[in-house]
């Protein structure tokens, strides 16, 4: 063999065993589908919004129609996570809908409405895994609740309510967030309106809490086309309001849905497209190329869900962005239903690599409910033995990872998983997280801790083992 052959060969068996960059190894994030859920309640039509997961079950949340007349009825189905089957469901007797769920402490909380008389109300329910009602707790007249969220300690709803502002004795729009306690009676701790001029068409449609300062985020619109963001700090103190009136450098129309990936950035899904923001509400980039309606983060990456005319219906989309929100990947989730299908706001769930979305559509004539469990490959957990004797279970893209831990060994948890399943640290032993309240881990690690007290790990430097884990999950895959 020439020896000017031998050594390419030679660079090029060493060009190959080289982990090329780790946005590589993120460019490579696959999505498959699980299952697919169908799901028909009733001979009306059937409604999905939100989803969470609640312990074994994947809660979906929603509204039926009770024939002749189309009464809505709120709706709550729990779907085994392994395969999708229905476990157990609930309609509510009265009139009304869900919007969205959150599961805290072992119980399910529901929002939305209930419509008492001639007036609605917002709602919260809160069931136990059997579908029983510990709780049902109502808002204002002439409000309703669309989102919940959980900082660690109390829970947040976001909504709207109508009233008369100027006294033309017609009533405004007005933008609506609550703090509860998560006691047997919910109290309301605080609550917070938003007016901003012209009231028309104005409502939340989703909050959540940024994991890296714990601000309450709402979004929405305001004035029927225009986008709106509100950050408030835990006590409901007003910290920012970012309008994007038409034409304005951030206007996406009506705001859906807000996702944070716990690096200090927080993105939103609207009508025209996504968006991404600091933690201080700047904003940092837009792309208007997209149309979605839901949003949720996940290894390094966006996963947006919206609808596409394709072969002649309507379709379920899902879209995977960079988070600098370019667009890497688009699948067709409805390929094989030749009917209308489509995606109402409400929020996807993630825990592990697996991302769950409900929908509906119109294969029976009526509207079905319709729940896809899929799930990221090629972002898959890895191990890696690193540097300062610390074993890291985590994600190739080194993503945020959240977890609260006790004095000694274990981590305790209290709803739906953001990000990693799994951190294993030498000085402590099993750390599992399936919580909504995030924690930085860095290494070197700083552990703090109060006795017996849970209590927040904050370590930093998790960052600089990224090319470790990025090589680790090469090696990996190479071995496949
Ligand atoms: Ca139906």
């Amino acid at each position: 063999m020439p020896r000017a052959l031998a050594v390419a060969i030679v660079v090029l068996a060493l060009l190959l065993a080289i982990p090329h960059a780790d946005t590589q190894a993120q460019d490579e994030v696959e999505v498959k589908t699980r299952w697919v859920a169908y799901i028909n309640p009733t001979d009306g039509d059937d409604y999905a919004y939100g989803v969470c997961v609640f312990g074994d079950y994947i809660a979906v949340v929603g509204w039926v129609s009770e024939l002749p007349l189309y009464v809505s009825r709120p709706y709550v189905a729990l779907l085994r996570k392994s395969d999708g089957g229905v476990a157990r469901e609930w309609i509510g007797s009265e009139r009304g809908a869900f919007y969205n769920c959150i599961s805290i402490g072992g119980k399910l909380y529901a929002v939305g409405y209930t419509g008492i008389g001639t007036s609605n109300y917002g709602v919260i329910y809160v069931f136990d895994e059997n579908l029983n009602v510990l709780a049902r707790v109502t808002g204002e007249r002439n409000s309703g609740y669309s989102s919940p969220a959980y900082d660690g300690k109390a829970l947040y709803v976001g909504g709207w309510t109508f009233e008369d502002v100027n006294g033309d004795r017609i009533p405004e729009f007005v933008w609506l967030v609550e703090k509860r306690a998560l006691d047997g009676g919910l109290r309301l701790v605080n609550s917070k309106k938003i007016y901003f001029n012209p009231l028309q068409e104005a409502w939340i449609s989703d909050i959540g809490v940024d994991p890296s300062t714990g601000r309450i985020w709402a979004v929405g619109l305001y004035n029927r086309f225009n986008s709106l963001i509100v950050i408030f700090d835990s006590d409901l103190r007003e910290l920012k309001r970012i309008g994007y009136p038409e034409g304005s450098e951030g206007h996406l129309g009506e705001l859906y849905g807000i996702a944070f990936d716990g690096r200090q950035h927080a993105y939103i899904v609207g009508q025209y497209g996504v968006a991404k923001f600091t933690v201080d509400g700047e904003l940092v980039a837009i792309n208007r190329g997209v149309r979605a309606i839901k949003i949720v983060y996940g290894y390094g990456h966006l996963y947006t869900f919206g609808v596409e005319e394709i072969g002649g219906y309507q379709r379920h989309v899902l879209h995977i962005h960079d988070t600098n929100l370019n667009l890497a990947k688009r699948y067709v989730l409805s390929e094989n239903v030749s009917a209308r299908s489509s995606f109402l706001v409400g929020r996807p769930a993630l825990e592990g690599n697996n991302i769950y979305v409900a929908g509906f559509d119109r294969a029976l004539g009526d509207a079905r409910v319709v729940v896809y469990s899929l799930s990221i490959e090629g972002a898959m957990a890895t191990t890696v033995t690193g540097t300062e004797g610390v074993t890291t279970t985590e994600t190739a893209t080194t993503v945020a990872t959240v977890a609260t831990v006790t004095t000694t060994t274990t981590v305790t948890e209290t709803t739906t998983v953001t990000e990693i399943v799994t951190i294993t640290m030498s000085v402590l032993t099993t750390v599992t997280t399936t919580t909504t309240t995030p924690v930085y881990i860095t290494v070197p690690t700083t552990i703090t801790v109060s006795d017996g007290a849970l209590t927040q790990l904050i370590v930093a430097g998790l960052a600089s083992i990224g090319v470790v884990l990025a090589i680790a999950l090469l090696l990996l895959r190479r071995r496949k």
